[in-house]
């Protein structure tokens, strides 16, 4: 198989594979004989959002490829971090201030995992296993064993109103995008938490800084940002009840990935449908 870098493609008409991540847009309408788009990483938004992407070549996204455990690590260090005030206990050492705080058990501590797809039930499971009563929530409701589950719309109040700490699974879509804002906030009992492992669209930047700033929440961790790297002037970077990491929740990790696309352009060369092939009208 000969492979070739962009932007040094040679003849345009002889790419039959993509592999991209946040390819530049209208870059792939240039290559007219392409017969997959093989994103190279679980979440396809920037790949989606290119409104020049040729409407009929098939998306294809990496499904699990190891990201699922990391990002369960994550999620659950933020959890005990807020849980166990951690960020109360930091900032009283600065003052040497020996003082110990009012903490809840796992058991009483009320996890949300929006989102419980391949990656979302992972975290859900995850989070549970340790013993904080988990709920999670996605369109379609489907079971995930030892979680609660909400579905949909009529779902998500009651699924928000039992919530402590609420982590962002979710895909990028118009659906989803500004989830994380005001009203979802306003339904969560006053001092929750946020965790945002989504997509920096998922938040409204500004409700999330006022319902911080109010009171309303105590603490988000925050990987993923609208524009990445988070510019050095965003409020996000200074506010002391924000943890700021660098998209870093789950690294993709080429050994997992590079046998994912293999077999799927083995797949596609058979006529077999691939794994991980993107329902362009839902988005994900
Ligand atoms: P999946 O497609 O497997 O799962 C998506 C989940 O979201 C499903 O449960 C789906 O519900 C639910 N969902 C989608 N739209 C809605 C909606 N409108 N309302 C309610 N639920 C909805 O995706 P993955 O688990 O593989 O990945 C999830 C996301 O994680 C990626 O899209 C990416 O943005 C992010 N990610 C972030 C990383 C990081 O390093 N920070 C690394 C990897 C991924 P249903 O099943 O019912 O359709
Ligand atoms: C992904 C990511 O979607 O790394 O895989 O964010």
């Amino acid at each position: 198989m000969a492979f070739r870098v962009w932007p040094d493609v040679g003849p345009a008409d002889e790419i039959r594979y993509a592999l991209v991540w946040r390819q530049p847009a209208g870059s792939l309408a240039q290559l007219p004989n392409l017969r997959a788009i093989l994103v190279l990483g679980a979440g396809v938004d920037s790949v989606l959002s290119d409104p020049e992407l040729p409407i009929d070549v098939p998306v294809v996204r990496l499904v699990d490829a190891g990201l699922p455990g990391p990002m369960a690590e994550y999620a659950l260090y933020a959890v005990l971090h807020f849980q166990r005030r951690m960020a109360d206990y930091l900032e009283q050492q600065r003052s040497a201030i020996w003082r110990p705080r009012d903490e809840l058990l796992a058991r009483q501590w009320l996890v949300g995992v929006m989102g419980l797809g391949v990656i979302g039930a992972t975290v859900a499971r995850r989070i549970a296993a340790q013993g904080y009563p988990v709920a999670g929530w996605s369109r379609s409701g489907k079971p995930v064993e030892g979680v609660e589950v909400f579905a949909g719309a009529a779902g998500f109040e009651k699924f928000l109103a039992r919530t402590r700490v609420l982590v962002n699974v979710l895909p990028l879509t118009p659906q989803t995008r500004g989830i994380l804002g005001a009203r979802t906030f306003d339904a969560m009992p006053r001092g929750s938490y946020v965790v945002n492992i989504g997509r920096g669209g998922h938040a409204v930047d500004a409700d999330l800084i006022a319902a911080l700033d109010s009171g309303q929440l105590k603490g988000a961790m925050l990987d993923v940002f609208e524009h990445e790297p988070l510019p050095g002037p965003h409020p996000f970077w200074r506010h002391p009840k924000v943890i700021v990491t660098p998209h870093v929740a789950a690294p993709t990790l080429a050994s997992e990935s590079e046998a994912q696309v293999v077999d799927n352009i083995r797949r596609l060369e058979r006529g077999e449908p691939p794994l991980g092939l993107v329902d362009r009208a839902k988005g994900y």
